[in-house]
């Protein structure tokens, strides 16, 4: 991996992706035979019937999604659905899930997802959620960790390009979100031109540690440039956060070459316990901005949304002290805090080195008025007075820093696709590994931490090319797992990922493996559509709406015959699945079905609408193999022509009817319900 510095010079300021490429296809050969080393097999090597060490989540990018590896064997161990539709389990397509992803643009299947990132307690990931941005609408999302299911989504308002983001405080009160696009704000029709006058950036701070509560707590009002990436201060720096900028040019046309003139940029350093003062003093305005939130109902297991319309906003000329300027060359994109929470790395995308800010030095050039200027009321401190080190000659095009824990930093090399490892304090690179090809993000288990679990690294690739067998012109993405517990770094494992990981997050497996839910109690299902035996199921119509109730369990639907149904009616069926056992799944899907399947958790309830449009007789099926007699695991449903005689019936108790019938007549009495009903 060596390049003369002219030539690094040269392709720093060429285009990222394209020299990236070329770069890394002329090297891939030669060094790939002899990374690996004898016994790599071995160390990845899960014997059936074991399981993996840690848990790994690795955002889906534009999937919208987040999937789940055992490490260190790289299995894909689940898919979590989140900003995008998934078919496979209905999430998304059924009434249950279809609120979570409700915006102010209305409902919006599909997102690109960045930035995984686990709560943390004390400064340590605790497994208890899972948080991920939505970079194209901007939103953040919240995972329960103890059934891996998305539970809660917040629309961020006033926000364009949510990517810096959902980054979390020591303690989870917050996560956070800046706006890549600066925009008019709110936002109107305005020429581009005036981008200077009216465009905007804003950093949100998102209350997190209250499931079903997330909420905007405050918006910092900025410049108009593009913030790109943020991390929290820990121990000395608890109470402060960072965040990178660039586009400190402000250009709004062809920013590839003119947002790239500056010299340095900035990291800005927010003091965050200084912004609640200022809000607590009543200096935050209340500002209109409309944004939706939405979350799972936690005893119907419904998802509600909610439709807000303001939001307090800082600015920081009316709170002196809340917001710094660090100087950084050039563009940077990352911005990591060593464990300690004293060395604040910024990884200039175009910069020759790799410049760590002291947050000591911070606080005395604070303390000292070190300013050079001043913008919008955020004071830009000397780059000479806030600056620790800058790591040389690094390699090109540094991204992502991760800590081991052990008082190293390892860095990717987009450019020069390598990691880098260099020591916290002397700045001097110890190590260097080739990776294939053209590394984002890397990951380190707890690696962004207080308290890393410094045995592997991962590298997350952009490029795959021939890594694996090929497959068209388009290839899965690629990681690489890598040993870091000795001297050297050691590849041991590539493995293809779904999407484009961007960020991953890792943590033990001991930490969340013993608190997974296994089923959900039938008693305790408080879905207004459940369904609890085999005799109270049955069809209900009032007006153009049927709803259909019926339950699901080895190796039946009861009932399985419904007749009535007429041509244009809006069908509900609500298909509760009674197994009382771990991992017994059942599905459901109609012929002709418009939307998606239904997947049945032990002891759920899950609603799917279906119109059927012609007369005739639909069969529904089991879509899950779950027994023996899966396959007579079966129904009809008789669809007759609107306006139709055929009386309303299912192959149920009459008894069990009419209580149907009654029940619902008192929902329609109380008022319940009007989500389903719309
Ligand atoms: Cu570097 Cu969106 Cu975190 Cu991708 S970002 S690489
Ligand atoms: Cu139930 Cu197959």
């Amino acid at each position: 991996m060596h390049i003369s510095f002219r030539r690094s010079i040269w392709l720093a300021i060429a285009s990222l992706g394209s020299i990236g490429t070329l770069y890394a296809c002329a090297t891939r050969r030669s060094a790939a035979g002899s990374l690996v080393t004898g016994d790599a097999a071995a160390r990845v090597y899960v014997p059936p019937g074991s399981y993996d060490e840690f848990y790994a989540f690795m955002s889906g990018g534009y999937s919208g999604q987040v999937s789940v590896y055992g490490l260190p064997s790289g299995r894909l161990l689940k898919l979590v659905p989140v900003f995008s539709q998934f078919p496979e389990d209905g999430y998304g397509y059924n009434e249950d899930t279809k609120a979570l992803l409700q915006t102010t643009y209305g409902f919006i299947p599909w997102d690109d997802s960045h930035h995984p990132e686990l709560s943390q307690t004390d400064g340590v990931p605790d497994g208890r959620w899972l948080f991920i941005n939505a970079n194209n609408t901007p939103r953040i999302a919240r995972i329960d960790l103890t059934r891996f299911e998305t539970e809660e989504i917040l629309q961020i308002p006033n926000a364009a390009g949510g990517h810096a983001s959902p980054f979390t405080t020591p303690d989870t009160k917050y996560v956070v979100s800046a706006t890549r696009f600066s925009v008019p704000m709110p936002n109107t029709d305005v020429p581009i031109a005036s981008y200077k006058q009216n465009f905007k950036g804003n950093l949100s701070f998102v209350k997190a540690n209250e499931p079903g509560k997330m909420d905007v707590a405050f918006q910092i009002l900025m410049p108009g440039y593009d913030y790109d990436l943020g991390h929290a201060g820990k121990g000395p720096s608890d109470g402060w956060f960072f965040f990178t900028s660039y586009n400190t040019e402000q250009a709004y046309q062809k920013l590839e070459e003119n947002a790239s003139q500056n010299d340095k940029d900035f990291i800005v350093a927010v003091n965050y316990k200084r912004a609640e003062e200022c809000v607590a003093q009543g200096k935050a305005k209340r500002t209109p901005a409309e944004y939706y939130h939405n979350w799972v109902d936690s005893s119907t297991h419904e998802a509600k949304s909610e439709r807000k319309t303001s939001v307090p906003v800082i600015d920081p000329k009316d709170c002196a002290g809340i917001a710094y300027y660090l100087p950084t060359p050039k563009s940077p994109h990352g911005v990591d805090i060593d464990p300690t929470g004293e060395y604040i790395v910024g990884d200039g995308k175009l910069s020759t080195v790799i410049p760590v800010h002291s947050f000591k030095k911070m606080q005395l050039a604070i303390a000292a008025q070190a300013f050079d200027t001043t913008i919008d009321g955020i004071p830009v401190l000397k780059y000479d007075a806030v600056l620790a080190g800058e790591v040389q000659h690094p390699g090109l095009g540094p991204l992502h820093t991760e800590f081991d824990g052990k008082g190293y930093a390892y860095t990717t090399m987009f450019i020069s696709s390598e990691i880098v490892k260099w020591k916290l304090g002397t700045w001097e690179v110890v190590d260097r590994i080739p990776t294939y090809y053209s590394p984002g993000h890397l990951m380190i288990p707890g690696g962004d931490s207080k308290h890393p679990w410094g045995k592997y690294v991962i590298a997350l690739n952009k490029i795959t090319k021939d890594r694996y067998l090929p497959t068209g012109p388009e290839m899965a993405q690629s990681a690489q797992l890598i040993d870091i517990s000795g001297d050297k770094m050691k590849l041991l494992l590539d493995f293809p990922t779904i999407g484009e990981p961007h960020y991953a997050q890792a943590l033990p497996a001991s930490i969340i493996k013993d608190k997974q839910l296994k089923f959900q109690k039938l008693t305790d299902n408080a879905d207004p559509w459940v369904t609890r035996s085999e005799s109270d199921g049955g069809i209900v119509r009032t007006g153009k709406r049927v709803d259909v109730k019926l339950i699901a369990i080895r190796s039946h639907f009861a009932p399985d015959n419904f007749e009535g149904v007429q041509a244009g009616d809006t069908v509900y069926f609500h298909v509760t699945n009674i197994e009382q056992d771990w991992d017994i799944l059942h599905g459901f899907a109609v012929l002709g079905m418009q939307n998606s399947e239904l997947i049945l958790q032990p002891g759920q309830t899950r609603t799917l609408q279906w119109i059927p449009r012609t007369p005739g007789v639909y069969p529904f099926y089991c879509t899950d193999f779950c027994s023996a007699l899966h396959q007579e695991m079966q129904g009809y449903i008789r669809v007759s022509p609107a306006g139709s005689s055929v009386k309303l019936v299912a192959n149920v108790s009459k008894k069990a009817q009419a209580q149907l019938a009654q029940d619902r007549e008192h929902e329609k009495e109380h008022g319940k319900h009007e989500r389903k009903e719309r």
